[in-house]
């Protein structure tokens, strides 16, 4: 699983760099951890899953001490030689190499030199002006620094965390606090409720016999780095990764309050309000204030919150202020949002052909566990690179393979498919030939993303208007929390595809959700046929789709809105080359 991003290794290795530096490594191994950083924020593939394939050295400026570190990082979460150094330290050293006009050897200098350990520590050095005494600073640099702190530089923001492994601590956190003793109802709320892209902080909403105790439960769970007590039965606290989590303990009969107020998203809650002050009623995480009476209502459900507004209960995942209040007042909302159990096939998935890990027949075998009727076998093409392309003879002799395969396998159709390249002319790297030999194909964008919007457009729209491209993959190229999407006019695009009955895939690795659920329901709304698929590399995550199904229900998708929930009888109709 991608749970470390690009940038998440990058940063850490740029950190292990400054540490080096603030220890007095000479430069041109400080420049060898900077380097590698770089290659490693630009690399257009997983570069955690290249680590795990033993491939890293691949990169420029990766060797192999690099590569071990990486693959320390993967494994345990953390690098020893930087744990190391971080120990020699102290931990605020650190925030000062991020200020303007300090790196790391002048940081060092000031810590040596004047005992300066943290952010606090410089500010109060700076106002006495003590700073000026030391080499190379001077009167302009303590005002800078000044200005610097107030501006709030040298402060890291805490970075978002992707959704699996956000939703993992929370519900860990949430069943670990159940088992107390003092417990009684305990609720994962915030973003991670509400199944987002990525998480700042877990939300954790409670009741217990004794609050207490169960706020200062959480603090004793070995997840737990370090918490602080934040007022009466509440409890702040920090997982060993970094994660803040705040736990609310209330009385059961405002339960549904602050369920419902700490699931947000704040642009829900917002929309609420001012819904609620037309009919007279002030909302707060406490209660519902009838203006007219005076009288507060406490709910002890989420239900009766917005029973009291005259509204149906909405799913968490549409709480992001997208209209969804208007469809609860008025029976708009979705009947019922798809779920994983309805998916009946996987267009989108890797073999050892290319860079997966598993043959055609566990991948059929999985899918088949799966309860699913039909998968497509979507290798790389003609021109992927990093060794995993596939040549025109060995796609027919895939083509050969998957159809042996499906002739022996009973219960699953396996079409024989391929992931292409669309090319910067919005061409596939197969010919059309060779593509009409195959069941199905996806067109992915995996290079020059940088062409531009216009250029990107005509590409995808080409891309589209092929008659033998089935769908496009991820569409946008994101990564979240770590790679911005190409520029691409996504009108543009779902217009091309409702035109020419191309599918749009909602690409389900955790760091993609591509479509994104906006844009998802955009799509659909204009007449698209999403896809949700797995994209998995080996088949144990074939799985992932939990979260494009998650995106899926953000977009307001149902069953029937979703392609590869349809029986193979009538998705089979549907490719272009079956029409
Ligand atoms: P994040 O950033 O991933 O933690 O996202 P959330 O949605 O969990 O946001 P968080 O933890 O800052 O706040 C939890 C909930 O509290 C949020 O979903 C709704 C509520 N809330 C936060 N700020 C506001 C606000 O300014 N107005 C209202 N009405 N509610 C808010
Ligand atoms: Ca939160
Ligand atoms: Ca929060
Ligand atoms: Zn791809």
């Amino acid at each position: 699983m991608p749970d470390y991003s690009n940038l998440a290794i990058a940063a850490a290795l740029d950190e292990l760099g400054d540490l080096y530096e603030l220890d007095g490594a000479v430069i041109h191994r400080v420049l060898a951890y900077r380097t590698a950083a770089r290659a490693i924020r630009d690399a257009p593939m997983s570069v955690g899953a290249l680590a795990r394939e033993g491939r890293v050295t691949e990169l420029p400026g990766v060797g192999r001490t690099l590569e071990e570190k990486i693959l320390a990082l993967l494994d345990t979460g953390s690098i020893p030689a930087a744990e190391k150094l971080r120990a020699r330290f102290p931990p605020g050293l650190m925030d000062l190499t991020r200020l303007p006009g300090l790196g790391p050897k002048r940081a060092r200098q000031l810590f040596d030199q004047l005992g300066i350990d943290s952010l606090d520590a410089l500010r109060e050095a700076a106002e006495g002006q003590q700073l000026r005494g030391i080499r190379g600073f001077g009167p302009k640099f303590e005002r800078t620094v000044i200005e610097a702190l107030d501006a709030g530089l040298g402060e890291q923001p805490a970075p978002r965390v992707l959704l699996p492994r956000a939703l993992g601590l929370g519900e860990q956190i949430r069943d670990e606090l159940r088992a107390h003793h003092a417990a009684d109802r305990v609720e994962l709320a915030g973003s991670a409720r509400r199944l987002a892209d990525s998480v700042k902080d877990l939300d954790i909403i409670a009741t217990a016999t004794d609050p207490a105790a169960l706020a200062a439960a959480l603090g004793e769970l070995d997840v737990i780095e370090s918490a602080s007590v934040a007022g009466p039965n509440a409890g702040r606290a920090r997982t060993h990764n970094g994660m803040p989590v705040d736990l609310r303990v209330v009385e059961p009969g405002q339960f549904g309050n602050l369920l419902q107020h700490f699931t947000g998203s704040a642009a829900h809650n917002v929309a609420l309000r001012e819904a609620a002050v037309r009919r007279g009623l002030h909302v707060s995480e406490y209660g519902i204030l009838d203006d007219a009476s005076g009288e507060t209502l406490h709910c002890e459900t989420e239900e009766g919150v917005y029973e009291r507004l005259g509204l149906a209960w909405i799913a968490p995942e549409l709480r992001e202020g997208r209209g969804e209040l208007a469809a609860a007042a008025n029976g708009g909302l979705p009947a019922r949002l798809i779920e994983v159990s309805d998916l009946r096939g996987d267009l989108h998935m890797h073999t050892t052909a290319s860079d997966g890990r598993n043959s055609i027949e566990q991948m059929a075998r999985a899918a088949l566990e799966r309860g699913y009727e039909y998968i497509a076998i979507t290798d790389h093409s003609a021109t992927h690179g990093f060794g995993n392309d596939v040549s025109p003879d060995e796609l027919r002799a895939q083509i050969e393979a998957v159809a042996e395969v499906n002739a022996r396998i009973e219960g699953i159709e396996i079409l024989a498919g391929s992931e292409v390249n669309i090319l910067p002319d919005g061409s596939p790297d197969y010919d059309d030939e060779l593509l009409a030999a195959l069941d199905w194909v996806i067109g992915s964008v995996h290079t020059s993303f940088g062409i531009g919007e216009a250029e990107m457009t005509k590409r995808m729209v080409a891309a589209c208007e092929h008659p033998y491209i089935d769908a496009i993959g991820h569409p946008t190229g994101r990564k979240i929390e770590s790679r911005a999407p190409y520029a691409v006019s996504i009108d543009a695009l779902v217009e091309a595809a409702a035109r020419t009955g191309t599918m749009i895939e909602i690409n389900s690795a955790p760091d993609r959700r591509d479509l994104n659920d906006v844009h998802a329901r955009a799509a659909h709304d204009a007449g698209v046929r999403i896809l949700v698929n797995s994209d998995s590399h080996g088949v144990s995550t074939l799985s992932n789709v939990r979260w494009g199904i998650a995106t899926a229900r953000r977009a307001w998708l149902g069953r029937d809105d979703v392609a590869n929930a349809l029986p193979w009888a009538r998705f089979a109709p549907l490719r272009k080359r079956a029409r």
